[in-house]
């Protein structure tokens, strides 16, 4: 073997040595499921987006960010339609720490920022006859709450949890957070929601027996 060739092979296997060193040391650095995630805020710890038990009527839906619409329908002045920009852009955010309890019996304690339902609806202009808001979302579920309850509770539309973008498992683009309500109130990756004076509208989970008040005890 010539000189050259001989050096040439020592600096492969050296080379070598350290690509697969690399490979090994970098596996072993845990990589966050969800960079940026917050597990504490001002002082109050927080559940993890790990944390929730993904239990949807047809699994996960994935959401086109740039083809997405939010409807606004029913008793309205107008009719509206929002693209995913035009929420993020046009309306006050605010953050709030709310508890989703499952009726299953496990519940999950975290920081949620989006905006105020009132200030979407009021956009479309809320008939001074509607009860209720009607809510669909893209997997075919539907739930509905008491518009008084969506203004004195000041019920909140959510973008993002934990100070991360919500992932497509936890409802992209948007979340509700029905505060005070078991979690099948908290419908994920709304399409449309509607105003209607129907006070006998039932969602999935309450058109099979579960309450329609679905209050946390
Ligand atoms: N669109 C849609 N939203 C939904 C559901 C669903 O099946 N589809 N499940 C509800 C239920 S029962 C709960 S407890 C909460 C949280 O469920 P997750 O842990 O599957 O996110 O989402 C609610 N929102
Ligand atoms: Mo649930």
């Amino acid at each position: 073997m010539s000189k050259n060739k001989q050096i040439l092979m020592g600096l492969l296997l050296v080379f070598t040595t350290i690509f697969i060193g690399l490979g090994i040391y970098s596996q072993s650095i845990p990589k966050q499921l969800y960079p940026g995630e917050i597990l504490e805020y001002e002082g109050q710890d927080l559940s993890s987006i790990n944390d929730f038990r993904e239990n949807s009527i047809r699994g996960p839906q994935q959401i086109n960010k740039s083809t997405y619409k939010l409807v606004i329908t029913g008793l309205v002045n107008q009719t509206i339609e929002f693209s995913y920009n035009e929420i993020i852009n046009n309306f006050q955010k605010y953050q709030k720490v709310t508890t989703l309890n499952c009726v299953e019996g496990w519940s999950v304690n975290i920081l949620w920022e989006g905006f105020l339902l009132e200030d979407i609806l009021e956009k479309a202009g809320i008939a001074s006859e509607s009860e209720v808001v009607i809510f669909y979302a893209y997997d075919g579920y539907s739930t509905s709450l008491p518009i008084d309850y969506i203004k004195n509770q000041e019920i909140m539309l959510a973008y993002k949890m934990n100070d991360v973008i919500l992932p497509a498992e936890r409802g992209f683009p948007f979340q509700l957070v029905a505060e005070s309500k078991y979690g099948y109130k908290w419908i994920k990756w709304i399409t449309e929601i509607e105003l209607s004076n129907d006070l006998s509208y039932k969602g999935y989970w309450e058109t099979r027996g579960f309450s329609n008040d679905a209050s946390v005890k």
